[in-house]
This record gives C-alpha cells, sequence and structure tokens, in this order.
C-alpha cells in the first residue's frame, strides 16, 4: 500500500509499525535535519530517531527512505534527494499531522525513489493577474509538496509588464498599472525578484522566467511606442495575438538585447523562455526573421532558451533551444512539425499538451473559474491518464526534458483561486513527470488522491473537491 504521489519507483513495506511521536527527535545532515525538524515539529539531536544523512543515492535527485521499529533513515547524494525524501515522509504521516507530529503509527518501509524527468514544472502566469511575492512564495510552498522543482513565471503579455528593467525603466511604469478587468496590476522590483529566486531554490525550485516575444507585447508597447509598428493603447481584456513587436526596427533588437542580459544577470538558473507564441499580427517572414535575431541575440547572454512550439517554425535557433509543446494530446496543425524541429536542432523538449495539462481550463462545465477553449473541460482523470512519449511520433523519453502544467490567469485573480485550479490537478502531472513510465492506473491513484487532499485541507490549500 502506497500513499505517496508522486509515486515512487519502488516502495517495499513489511508488518509492523514505527511510532513517531513528539519525543522524537531529527539529526544528520544540519541543513536537512533543520528542515525536517520544522516540518515534524520536533528537535533536533545527536541521537536521533529521524536521521536525514548525506550520503549515496542510484539516480540524481534519487533517495532511499527506510522505517524500520528502531527508527527512520533518509539516504541521498544531494541535498534536493534529501527535500524529496522529506515529502515523501510528510505524506506517509496522517493527514491531520502535517503540520506537526503528535503521535504517528508509520509503516515499517523501504523506499527507493528518484524521478523520471529532470523538468518537472509548474507556470504561473503573472501578467494577466499580477501576483505579489508572498503569493509566489505560497504558490511555491505547495507546488514543492509534489517534488516539482521549476516555476516558470509568465512575466510579460499584453495586460501587463511584471519585471523591472533599468534601462527601460517605462515598462514597469505605463506598462505595469494594468490586468485584466482593471484591477490594478503591479511589477516585481529586481529586489523582490531575487527574493523570490532565493526562496525558491531554498526549495530546490528554478525558476524559469518568461518574456514573451514578438507577441503579446502590447505592455511593452505601451510603455515604449517606438517598439510597435502601429498605435497601442493600454489593455485589459482577454483576446490574444493581437500584438507584435516592430519587427525591421534596430530599436526593437536594442530592446531584446538590454531586457534579456537584464533577465540573465537576474537568473542564477539555466533557462530563459523567449515565449514565440500566438504571433498572430507578425507576418510569418517577420516571425522567421524576428526569431533568428531575437534568440542569436539572447543566445549572447549564456542561458538555454525555451520556445513554445511555435518557435520551431524556424530553423536558425540557437543548437540546443528547449521546446515547450502547448498543442493537444493528438497534435493541431503543424504542432509536431514544429516541435519536432527543435529536436533536429538539438534540444530537447517540454510537454505541456493544452487539453489535459492547462490547469486554467475548467474542472468540468459547472466550474466558475477557467477557461474552456483546450477542447472542452480537463478532469482530474483526463488529467493523469496521458503519456508524455505518446503525443508526437519521434519524441520519446530520450527527447524529453519533462512536463509542465501552465496556470495562465485571465479568469484568476487570487491566488486562492490559482490554487483551486492547480489541485489537485497538479498532482497528476506531477505524477507523470516523476514516476517512472508504465506504471499508471487511475483507481490505484484516485485513493492516493483522496488522502494527499486530506493534506492540502490540512496546510490550508484550496482545492477542487473530488467528490464534486
Ligand atoms: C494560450 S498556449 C496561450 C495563452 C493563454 C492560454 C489560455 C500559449 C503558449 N498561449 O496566451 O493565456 O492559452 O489558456
Amino acid at each position: 500500500m502506497t500513499t505517496v504521489i508522486p509515486a515512487p519507483v519502488r516502495r517495499i513495506d513489511s508488518s509492523g509499525t514505527f511510532t513517531l511521536t513528539r519525543e522524537s527527535t531529527v539529526g544528520g545532515d544540519p541543513a536537512a535535519a533543520g528542515y525536517v525538524a520544522v516540518m515534524l515539529g520536533l528537535s533536533i539531536s545527536d541521537d536521533p530517531t529521524v536521521e536525514f544523512a548525506l550520503g549515496s543515492s542510484s539516480a540524481p535527485e534519487g533517495y532511499t527512505l527506510r522505517i524500520t521499529s528502531a527508527g527512520i533513515r533518509a539516504e541521498a547524494d544531494s541535498a534536493a534527494g534529501l527535500f524529496y525524501a522529506a515529502q515523501t515522509l510528510r505524506q506517509l504521516l496522517p493527514a491531520d499531522q502535517a503540520t506537526g507530529v503528535t503521535s504517528a503509527a508509520l509503516p515499517i518501509t523501504e523506499i527507493e525513489d528518484y524521478p523520471r524527468f529532470a523538468y518537472r514544472g509548474a507556470m504561473l502566469d503573472v501578467a494577466r493577474h499580477f501576483f505579489g511575492v508572498d503569493d509566489v512564495k505560497k504558490f511555491i510552498d505547495n507546488i514543492a509538496l509534489l517534488k516539482v522543482n521549476h516555476l516558470h513565471l509568465h512575466l510579460t503579455d499584453d495586460q501587463g509588464w511584471r519585471i523591472q528593467i533599468d534601462s527601460w525603466p517605462e515598462l514597469t511604469k505605463a506598462g505595469a498599472t494594468t490586468e485584466v478587468g482593471g484591477t490594478g496590476g503591479g511589477f516585481y522590483s529586481k529586489d523582490q525578484y531575487r527574493e523570490i529566486v532565493r526562496y525558491a531554490a531554498s526549495l530546490f525550485i528554478t525558476i524559469v522566467p518568461e518574456i514573451d516575444l514578438p507577441g503579446h507585447t502590447n505592455a511593452a508597447s505601451v510603455a515604449y511606442p517606438e517598439l510597435s509598428d502601429i498605435p497601442v493603447s493600454p489593455y485589459e481584456g482577454v483576446e490574444v495575438g493581437f500584438s507584435s513587436l516592430a519587427i525591421r526596427s534596430e530599436t526593437t533588437y536594442t530592446f531584446v538585447d538590454d531586457v534579456i542580459r537584464e533577465m540573465a544577470a537576474l537568473t542564477p538558473g539555466p533557462y530563459l523562455h523567449l515565449g514565440g507564441d500566438e504571433s498572430l499580427a507578425t507576418t510569418d517572414d517577420d516571425f522567421l526573421y524576428f526569431i533568428e535575431r531575437a534568440t542569436a541575440i539572447a543566445a549572447t547572454h549564456g542561458k538555454t532558451l525555451i520556445g513554445w512550439h511555435e518557435m520551431g517554425r524556424s530553423t536558425a535557433l540557437p543548437a540546443g533551444t528547449v521546446g515547450q509543446y502547448w498543442s493537444f494530446t493528438t497534435p493541431q496543425e503543424g504542432a509536431d512539425e514544429h516541435t519536432l524541429s527543435f529536436v533536429r536542432q538539438g534540444g530537447p523538449i517540454i510537454m505541456s499538451p493544452a487539453d489535459v495539462a492547462y490547469l486554467d481550463i475548467k474542472y468540468d462545465a459547472s466550474t466558475e473559474l477557467g477557461l474552456t477553449w483546450a477542447d472542452g473541460p480537463t478532469s482530474i482523470a483526463e488529467s493523469y491518464e496521458w503519456e508524455p512519449t505518446a503525443i508526437v511520433p519521434g519524441i520519446g523519453e530520450a527527447q524529453l526534458l519533462g512536463v509542465e502544467a501552465p496556470i495562465w490567469t485571465e479568469t484568476l485573480a487570487t491566488i486562492a483561486d490559482v490554487e483551486y485550479m492547480a489541485f489537485p490537478r497538479l498532482a497528476s502531472i506531477a505524477e507523470i513527470a516523476w514516476s517512472p513510465a508504465g506504471t499508471r492506473d487511475l483507481d490505484e491513484f484516485t485513493p492516493r488522491l483522496e488522502r494527499f487532499v486530506g493534506m492540502l485541507d490540512a496546510l490550508g490549500i484550496q482545492h477542487h473537491r473530488l467528490d464534486e
């Protein structure tokens, strides 16, 4: 019997239990022990009942967790592995002890675990509605429960520009006061953004910043009208595909260079996302010209680029550019070819099929929040029952960097709204990203999900109910 999401690679239970109490203590690697002690509400000692130790593990980010009649021992060759062991241990506790142990009978068990994919992502759109630093930190806390290790922040769109850029200061003046519905807006100062990056890193999450180009740029052009060939005005609606940069203007490339240089300097992680999606107001020739020039400029700032799959229309991408697939589980209109183009140019793929992995899509027709465009609502079962290697022929395990669940926020004004759409479907996506291929079974997942939802309740995280 396993209660953990994502399902671990191997778990062997024996008979009997070990009882963790509030008198139990934690020790081992100081950083990991400190985290686990706070998580369990226990104190540290040199002779611990719960030991988290650096040692060996069989795969990157992997760990072992052993519960014997004498105590608990986690071992990993990385701090991330110990962190994942801690998340697993938390899920073995009764849900009502997720914020502190009173007395918990745990199964005698031996777990060996490591992720299927290196990239296990969620995306938050902070452009359509803005979410402040505390909201983003809360979201980071929540996704870390599921061993998600990348948070992609969609920082710019038609409705707002959300990150301070010193060389183009108007971006966060006129460009940041708007959002969908006319309810305000906002942006992160560089210090605030660094704080998000630092906090995420403390939970082994890499921030992936996205500056979406050349479409989705109305807010940038409101701040600097010379960036657009056509007159623009502030936009607080939910249409897509109407904006474009001035593709043949040198000012545009000065802008790209400055913005990417400053973003690269703010980004300790390896990736920088340049968007490239839904550039419906840019001609094909202009799109290809822009992508070639902009990605070449961006690559000089030392980051691995990511683009939505339309960027694969270009055959002049910097080697190794990562493609993010957002078409359906049955590819629409050339999405398969565009995605394969990244592979031909030496890059791997992140799978985010919109009909199953877009968590801003309604659960069912009665869900108040959310959109329906991606082939109708997405039930919890649909979010679980898909396989990333079965979407684009030619894109299998070896071509995949991982899986990401985007959350667009046209209809989501508060972080509680975001939580409600994310949970529990993010548990499905996280399991697809972590657990071994070929092991998914909805009937076996459902009781684990019920237990996980109990933990969400204990932690005060909003979620869609399983019986709704
Ligand atoms: C498509 S998919 C978009 C976003 C929207 C989203 C709404 C993609 C790369 N772009 O601009 O917010 O649908 O679900």
